[in-house]
């Protein structure tokens, strides 16, 4: 499993805010001159993109909890070999909404699906971890508050309970005491501008570090 230093991820709950912290991680790497590409799980090419509607789409057929992570890691798959790597290899900067931390969270702890499961398919499908993840940690029904006005009509995973989103976040929380070294836990209850400021300041560490 390759940590790489030019690979960002953000994760977090719903609502946790995670638009304005990626706009924030890409100005602060474009003022350092460098190659930025944007992207976002699941998702981040055209097939992966159809995946994430079957993923999302609450009107389809039931999807089973083993269904739901397989397609998770095809969605994956796609996305790193057509654009994660390729933007590596050729020296850009990679800043993912989203990554595998979100299957441990979502499929794993919230679906209950087998954790060693999810690590094998890490290793054989995807093989590349961030350098550097920036977890959202916010309160679920803060969250949940801030979405509610603009949800009418949740899709398949926002209509979970509470109790589901409760595991999701105790385990970022937990993976992110356990890789210190990769995870910046940033508090995303205080204001949107301190937020940014926080994301940003990581950010600069992280470059002062590679330095
Ligand atoms: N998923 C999965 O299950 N397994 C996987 O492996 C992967 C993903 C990769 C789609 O992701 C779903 O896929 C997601 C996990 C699952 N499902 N859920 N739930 P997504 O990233 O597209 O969906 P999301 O996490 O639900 O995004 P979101 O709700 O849009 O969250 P956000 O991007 O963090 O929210 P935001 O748009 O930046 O902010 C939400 C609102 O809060 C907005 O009105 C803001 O103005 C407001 N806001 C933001 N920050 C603040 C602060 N600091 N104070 C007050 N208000 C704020």
């Amino acid at each position: 499993m390759i940590h790489h230093p030019h690979f960002i991820s953000l994760e977090g709950g719903e609502g946790a805010g995670k638009s304005s912290a990626l706009s924030a991680i890409r100005e602060t790497l474009a003022a350092h001159g460098v190659e930025v590409v944007l992207t976002r799980e699941p998702g981040g090419t055209p097939l992966a993109e159809r995946i994430r509607e079957l993923l999302l789409d609450r009107d389809g057929e039931a999807l089973a909890a083993e269904t739901e992570l397989l397609l998770m890691f095809a969605s994956r798959a796609q996305h790193v070999r057509e654009v994660v790597r390729p933007a590596l290899q050729r020296g850009a900067w990679v800043v993912s909404d989203r990554f595998t931390d979100s299957s441990y969270a979502y499929q794993g702890a919230g679906r209950g699906l087998d954790p060693t499961w999810i690590e094998d398919l890490e290793r054989r499908a995807v093989g590349v971890k961030p350098g550097l993840t920036l977890l959202l940690d916010l309160d679920v029904r803060e969250g949940r508050a801030r979405t509610a006005g603009r949800d009418l009509w949740p899709d398949r995973i926002e209509s979970e309970q509470d109790d589901f989103f409760e595991r999701v976040r105790e385990t970022f929380r937990r993976r992110a005491q356990a890789e210190p070294q990769r995870f910046r836990v940033i508090d995303a209850s205080q204001p949107v501008d301190t937020v940014a400021a926080a994301v940003r300041a990581v950010v600069e560490a992280w470059l002062e570090q590679g330095r």
